[in-house]
């Protein structure tokens, strides 16, 4: 039977890399799911202890953690379908995030990507001090992540491009936590890589759209009215290349991701939308963006209203969602500190 797992930290309200880069694929898994009738078990979290790696405003982030879980199901995750569940309450993932980290080399760890860029090193400082700044849970967010997915021995994990040298990692743990234990209890998780592109920032396409960018004109929330939406698109960068509008992620990053935004919202190939938008007007093409994207959200922003009003409910669809994600974890971990020698958790 197969476990599909995935999460997003409660950081901000999600935008439409979010939505388009993870959600709405994870809404397509649980929907196909149930269609096909097939046998796989569907988990998706708030890593909501992955947001205190970078700092937080505590007073806001119980409530942001609440809006990101409510977003899931406004998303179109279905509680009867999906465990979905917040990471803290699960006591099991930092448990085996020990383990892990006993078999886990600095110099592994030394080679991720991701901590470098998110701890903001300074090219012309010290490189001694600059590293003694980074948070220890910073550089082992990692081991945090495989611990996730290995407490519910996921065997898929969808995630974008940024998240695959993480699920290398966790493979590599894997193999290691298998040899040491003699045992083949830990699967080894297959990178489902989102087949949509990256969103880019609406004001600067060498960035991606980000929950984290303080430029509220850069991202578009998936809970936003239909008239800040248009706003928001009509300001957005595109380039002053004339004539037609061609899809060139290269040389017209800013239009081609317009193009890919719309080709998203409509469900169409971006080769396709490129072809029927070739003799617009930039304008007419932020029209159009703005327009399918407005219909796209409709849904998921009327359902986020409603879910806010209701906060029992709400509790109701994660307390839920915690205990079915723990009576899994418990099994597990049994397991897990049996192996190795710690007897029975
Ligand atoms: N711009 C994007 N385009 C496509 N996919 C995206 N994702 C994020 N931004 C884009 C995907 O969303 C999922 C959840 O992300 P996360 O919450 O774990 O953190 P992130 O990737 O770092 O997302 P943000 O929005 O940029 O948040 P902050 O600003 O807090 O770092 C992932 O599957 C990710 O690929």
């Amino acid at each position: 039977k197969s476990v599909i797992f995935s999460g997003i930290q409660p950081t901000g309200a999600f935008h439409l890399g979010n939505y388009f880069g993870a959600v709405r694929n994870w809404r397509d898994f649980q929907n196909r799911i149930e269609r096909d009738n097939i046998d796989s078990k569907l988990l998706f979290f708030v890593a909501d202890l992955h947001s205190l790696t970078v700092s937080q405003d505590f007073n806001t982030l119980y409530r942001k953690r609440i809006e990101a879980y409510a977003s899931l199901l406004a998303c179109g995750l279905d509680p009867h379908k999906a465990t979905i569940f917040f990471q803290s309450e699960i006591p099991e993932i930092p448990k085996l995030q020990w383990i892990l980290s006993c078999i886990c080399g600095m110099g592994q760890l030394n080679r991720m990507t991701q901590w470098k860029s998110k701890a903001n090193l300074r090219k012309d400082a010290n490189i001694a001090e600059e590293l003694g700044k980074v948070k220890l849970g910073l550089f082992t967010y990692p081991v945090l992540m495989a611990a996730d997915i290995l407490t519910f021995n996921a065997t898929h994990v969808p995630v974008g491009k940024d998240q695959s040298q993480h699920l290398e990692l966790t493979r590599d743990l894997v193999d290691v936590f298998n040899r040491q234990t003699k045992s083949d209890f830990l699967h080894s998780p297959m990178t489902l890589l989102a087949p949509t592109m990256k969103v880019l920032s609406l004001k600067n396409p060498e960035k991606k759209m980000s929950k984290s960018d303080s430029d509220e004109m850069s991202k578009v929330f998936i809970t936003e009215d239909a008239k800040s939406i248009r706003r928001k698109f009509n300001k957005a960068l595109t380039d002053s290349i004339e004539g037609k509008i061609t899809y060139d992620p290269v040389k017209r990053p800013a239009v081609s991701n317009l193009i890919a935004i719309l080709a998203a919202a409509e469900g169409k190939p971006i080769k396709t939308v490129a072809k029927e938008v070739q003799d617009f007007t930039k304008k007419e093409l932020k029209d159009a963006v703005s327009e399918a994207v407005i219909k796209e959200l409709k849904e998921p922003a009327e359902r986020y209203n409603q879910l806010m009003k209701d906060p029992v409910g709400l509790d109701k669809w994660s307390r839920l969602g915690s205990e079915k994600a723990r009576s899994l974890a418990s099994k597990n971990l049994k397991v897990i500190s049996h192996l190795t020698g710690m007897g029975w958790w």
